[in-house]
């Protein structure tokens, strides 16, 4: 007979598992730190760094995908991370422009040019560029397609609001594929919820998609990575009424 105490080690040692056998292909600055979390630049300037699990995601299940984000330790650095999912031609090579576009987007977002495409992000955006349209203060926006420029932002209503303070965050990202809810938690909070039918609006039918982080540096910088904590798929209910 298994005690319940012999079950929970054996639960905690299959997570560690899903954990530990996470592996990631790199470009540019990413690599292994000695911490067992992901860099993706150093705190140096100009720098560009990718990872991508080498798991593609199943969009036609709900998972969610829980990691902790550090951002740096100063708050004049940059310039950012981008959670991405993306189906671009180049695959496991697709990357982004550096400095204010993250290693995701690109420099002008109403020209063609070398961005990640087609594909959903969301931005940690650690330094304001008028370009892009970014408020004063570090904010989370979503992003589409390679372009970095947005509309809309979360910034906690706070317009001091300052991510590169030398902490871990929490991040959670979820979908449900069922009520094509898109869902960002920052810290708990939830700061992104969206309605968006990504495998027919964003990938054409596509149901299998790259993912992974892009960062890169400009002028100013910060050492920014990621460590995976949790990802968790979860069959949705069988014959449920899609159009109900
Ligand atoms: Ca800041
Ligand atoms: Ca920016
Ligand atoms: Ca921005």
């Amino acid at each position: 007979m298994i005690s319940p105490t012999k079950i929970l080690v054996l639960l905690f040692s299959m997570l560690l598992t899903i954990s530990a056998s996470a592996q990631y292909y790199f470009l540019g600055t990413a690599g292994n730190m000695a911490n067992g979390c992901i860099q993706l630049t150093p705190d140096e300037p100009y720098s560009e760094g990718l990872a991508y699990n080498y798991q593609k995601l199943d969009l036609t299940r709900y998972f969610e995908i829980q990691f902790d984000l550090y951002l740096g330790d100063k708050d004049v650095g940059a310039d950012g991370v981008t959670f991405v999912v993306h189906n671009d031609v180049r695959g496991y090579e697709a990357f982004g422009q550096w400095g204010e576009c993250m290693g995701y987007g690109r420099f002008n977002p109403y020209a063609p040019g070398n961005s990640i495409d087609p594909s959903v992000a969301v931005e940690f955006d650690t330094y304001p560029n008028r370009y892009q349209n970014d408020p004063l203060c570090d904010h989370v926006a979503y992003l589409e397609n390679g372009v970095s420029r947005h509309e809309t932002y979360w910034n906690n209503d706070n317009s001091n609001y300052n991510m590169e303070d030398d902490r871990l965050h929490d991040f959670r990202f979820r979908w449900n594929p069922e009520t094509k809810l898109l869902e960002v938690f920052w810290d708990g909070v939830r700061v992104v919820n969206l309605k968006r039918d990504l495998i027919n609006d964003i990938f054409e039918g596509e149901t299998q998609a790259i993912w992974g982080f892009t960062a890169s540096t400009g002028r100013a910088h910060n050492l920014q990575y990621f460590c995976l904590r949790r990802m968790v798929y979860n069959e949705l209910t069988v014959g449920s009424d899609r159009n109900g």
